[in-house]
């Protein structure tokens, strides 16, 4: 007979998401970048946990890329793999915030309803979605690595926004186009929308 997850039974602790904010002085959430390849979300993300780090906020970035060469190595792109690496990053970007860290996420995350049951899990307030628009045209223009034009080859199958769907937020808390808008300019945006949200709750 297998086991089911029903026969383990959640531990609580002592020490709370509370308790572990008081000591960083910030509050934990996810902020969870989404969009098309080459659409600019993994240096935003890159250069904002720099600003954070330099102003002495405790942050950690999740980079899709990356993230797909260790815990997500056995993950493809067809549609089922895709869910399950966002549901694999979502779970750890939640666990980030849980200790309190300012958790930045940079994944395509094509699909909505995968999003929308992260930014649930995260609870009210501990989940930001910013939209990077970049519209494929300009991405594809870009192609900083050189997948769009092999996935016009016909070289890379499921490739989002040439031969894979993207389903763009609906209700992102911020949206940002990188065809007109710069580095600086992205950054300042996202930084200025965290500045209130990330204070720490207070202790009752
Ligand atoms: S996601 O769709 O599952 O969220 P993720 O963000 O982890 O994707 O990885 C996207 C990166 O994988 C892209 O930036 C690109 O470098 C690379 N990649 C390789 N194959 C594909 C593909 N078929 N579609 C999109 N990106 C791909």
């Amino acid at each position: 007979m297998t086991q089911k997850s029903t026969d383990v039974v959640w531990q609580d602790r002592e020490i709370t998401r509370r308790c572990r904010e008081q000591v960083l002085g910030q509050r934990g959430c996810v902020v969870w970048f989404t969009g098309l390849s080459g659409s600019g979300k993994s240096t935003i993300a890159a250069r904002l946990e720099h600003r954070l780090n330099r102003s002495g906020r405790a942050v950690y970035y999740l980079d899709g890329d990356n993230l797909r060469h260790g815990l997500c190595s056995d993950l493809h792109f067809a549609p089922a793999d895709r869910r399950e690496n966002i549901r694999r990053v979502g779970e750890v970007a939640l666990l980030f915030a849980e200790a309190g860290v300012i958790t930045l996420a940079a994944f395509i995350s094509p699909y909505r309803e995968d999003r929308e049951r992260i930014r649930e899990r995260a609870g009210k307030g501990r989940f930001f979605e910013v939209h990077v628009s970049t519209p494929v045209s300009v991405c594809e223009a870009r192609d900083v690595k050189g997948l769009y034009a092999r996935a016009r080859a016909g070289e890379i199958p499921n490739f989002t926004g040439i031969s894979a769907p993207y389903e763009a937020p609906e209700n992102a808390e911020l949206t940002l186009d990188t065809t007109d808008l710069s580095l600086d300019e992205c950054v300042d945006r996202v930084a200025n929308f965290l500045l209130e949200r990330i204070r720490p709750e207070p202790v009752p």
